[in-house]
This record gives structure tokens, C-alpha cells and sequence, in this order.
């Protein structure tokens, strides 16, 4: 099969990733209280390199920590697999760096796959490509720009075929705990009995050591989150001043998660030219920008198990920290063995 890069894209405009979206967005998080904007819209081709970024700073340990699990489980992993073509399908892969490891693995041991990064910035998966193709020139893969759900369909499409979906990196973490439970669902309805799901979940630890992650002393996270700012300008002519908001994030702990802030320094009007609107802000007045869910193992495991799937594996790095949950698609009196 000749490797390609591929947009995928919506014939319904109502669901397309674009401008018309984001401006929608835009305008229903800016005209609600407490404002908030999705956290989707920082991976524009900035956001994406600056999270990219992020991932090599001594304080975000979740990206080292998973690189840590997938070296050292990679055979296991590869094992499991062996026998028969498969897709080898990864939510949100960005710039693909910890899924090298496993592609490195599985073309060693001869295992017959196609590998499908899927990203909602477009030029982070061009670049993927290629950059797999310098590496491998004949790995089938084939790239698709597109959003999570999007992502489902094309699983959904194939229902023959086999599956390894990777969904790395705690992305799983920007959901609600509604939202989540949704989306797994749907995982599971686009997958076949056996099929496998492999997700990285941010584990509960020392929270000033979780707050540091989202809170570094080069302050390039609070770039990403400024960045939201920067996109409405660029994309909807606004005039946002970025040095009139400050980053601001905590752990809450009955949340469990860490919360991200942008908060206006001082009572202002900004104006975006092209959603013909202007938003008031008062001093100190917050936007909403991410929720990072961090997890208890045991919540992992009733996860699975509440939304069709069996745990198969737990991988975790030397530390802890960090957790790559291994599940099987279907309950465990309907599986033939530890895996099928
Ligand atoms: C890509 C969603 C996993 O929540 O840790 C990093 C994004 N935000 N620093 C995370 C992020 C601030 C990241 N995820």
C-alpha cells in the first residue's frame, strides 16, 4: 500500500474544524460566565510547536515518563500483536516521538501493519509523515488531519480489520468525566471484540510536583495557553493585548485535576473584527482554557470495565508516575484468553 498523508475532510460544515467552528466557539465561550475557550484550539501550527516544547522541559515528566514505559514494554507489546495485519491507530498523535519506539519494535519483529497518526493540526502531521518516510521509506502509513471523533469514524469504516489504538500522553485528560465516559463509549463501538486500546493516564502524586509541570520557569506553558489569544488575532482579527492576561494554573484536588487560567490584568474591551463583536472583561476575570485530569490506578480500572473493555496490562514508569493502560474491547467471559 503506498504511504500517504491524507486530510480528512467533514461534508457537514457543521462539524468541520474550521474557521467557521472556531469562530462559533470563540463567541459562545467569550459571551458565557465564567468565560472558557476548548483547549482543541491551541494546536494550531504554533501551539503545536510550543507543546512540543513542552514535552522536553525538565518539569513536564508525563512525556519522559511514558517514553520510559512504551522502551520498556515495547516487546511485550509486539508479542501481543503478532499474527495477522492490523492498524496501528493513534488519537492526537502530535509529533509521534514516544510511538517511534513501538514502530522501531513491531518493523524489527516483522509484524504486518499500517500506521495511522491522526492530529488536528494539519502541519504537525505532514511533518510526521515525513519524517517517518526518512526513517522507514516503506512503512504503510497513512496521516489524517483530523478530530477525535473524525478519528472514530474512519475505525468505524473498517470494521474487518484489526486494531491497536494508541491514545498517549494523558490526552484522555482534557475531557470531562461525562465527556470521557462518552468517548470511550464510542471508542468501543468503533472497535471489534479483541480489538486493543492502549491509553496514558497521569497518575496522582506530589502536587507541587504536578503543579510545576503545568506552571515551568521558562514560562512556555503559559505561551501555549497565550497562544489561544494570539489565534483569535490571527484567524478573527482581534485585537487582544496577550500582556494583558496572565497565565495562571492549579491542582484542585477534589477535581483531581489541574486547571488552567488566562486572567485579564485589568477591566478591557478586545475586538474581533471578523465575528463583528467586542468582549468586556473585568480586572481579574479568568478565561477557562484546560483541565489536565490526573487518576487514581483504581478509577482506571472501573473506567475499563464501565465502558466495555478489559484490562489487559498495567504499565507504569520506574517512579510511578505515570500510567499506559493496556485494554481489550469486550468484558472478560467473553474473551477467549488473556488476549485473543
Ligand atoms: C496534551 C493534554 C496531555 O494536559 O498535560 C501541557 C497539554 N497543557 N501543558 C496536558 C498541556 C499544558 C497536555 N495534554
Amino acid at each position: 500500500m503506498p504511504a500517504q498523508s491524507r486530510v480528512l475532510r467533514s461534508v457537514d460544515k457543521e462539524i468541520c474544524p474550521g474557521d467557521e467552528t472556531f469562530a462559533r466557539d470563540v463567541i459562545e465561550g467569550l459571551t458565557r460566565a465564567p468565560k472558557s475557550l476548548p483547549c482543541k484550539y491551541f494546536y494550531d501550527e504554533e501551539g503545536s510547536r510550543l507543546f512540543q516544547q513542552i514535552t522536553e522541559l525538565p518539569e513536564y515528566y508525563l512525556t519522559r515518563c511514558e517514553s520510559e514505559i512504551l522502551q520498556n514494554n515495547r516487546r511485550e507489546l509486539a508479542a501481543l500483536l503478532a499474527g495477522g495485519r492490523f492498524n496501528l491507530v493513534e488519537l492526537g498523535a502530535g509529533d509521534g516521538r514516544k510511538t517511534k519506539v513501538l514502530l522501531e519494535e513491531f518493523l524489527d519483529d516483522g509484524l504486518d501493519f499500517c500506521y495511522v497518526p491522526i492530529d488536528i493540526c494539519e502541519k504537525a502531521i505532514k511533518d510526521l509523515i515525513g519524517n517517518l518516510k526518512q526513517c522507514w521509506a516503506h512503512l504503510p502509513s497513512e496521516g489524517l488531519t483530523a478530530e477525535y471523533f473524525e478519528g472514530l469514524r474512519w475505525l468505524s469504516e473498517r470494521k474487518e480489520q484489526r486494531n491497536l489504538v494508541l491514545f498517549l500522553g494523558s490526552n484522555i485528560g482534557n475531557f470531562s468525566q461525562a465527556g470521557m465516559r462518552v468517548f470511550l463509549h464510542n471508542v468501543r463501538g468503533a472497535l471489534n471484540e479483541g480489538d486493543l486500546l492502549l491509553i496514558g493516564f497521569d497518575l496522582i502524586k506530589d502536587i507541587p510536583l504536578i503543579e510545576m509541570a503545568y506552571n515551568d520557569s521558562q514560562g512556555i506553558t503559559a505561551q501555549f495557553n497565550l497562544n489561544l489569544l494570539h489565534r483569535i488575532n490571527r484567524d478573527l482579527g482581534g485585537n487582544f493585548r496577550t500582556d494583558r492576561f496572565r497565565f495562571f494554573s492549579r491542582f484542585d484536588r477534589f477535581l483531581g485535576a489541574v486547571e488552567s487560567y488566562l486572567i485579564s490584568g485589568r477591566k478591557q474591551v478586545v475586538e474581533v473584527e471578523r465575528l463583528h463583536r467586542s468582549f468586556f472583561f473585568e480586572d481579574g476575570e479568568p478565561i477557562h482554557t484546560e483541565r489536565s485530569q490526573k487518576y487514581l490506578e483504581s478509577e482506571v480500572v472501573r473506567l475499563a470495565q464501565e465502558t466495555g473493555f478489559t484490562v489487559v496490562r498495567q504499565m507504569k514508569d520506574q517512579r510511578g508516575y505515570f500510567l499506559d493502560s493496556l485494554w481489550q474491547a469486550g468484558t472478560p467471559e467473553r474473551l477467549p484468553g488473556p488476549v485473543a
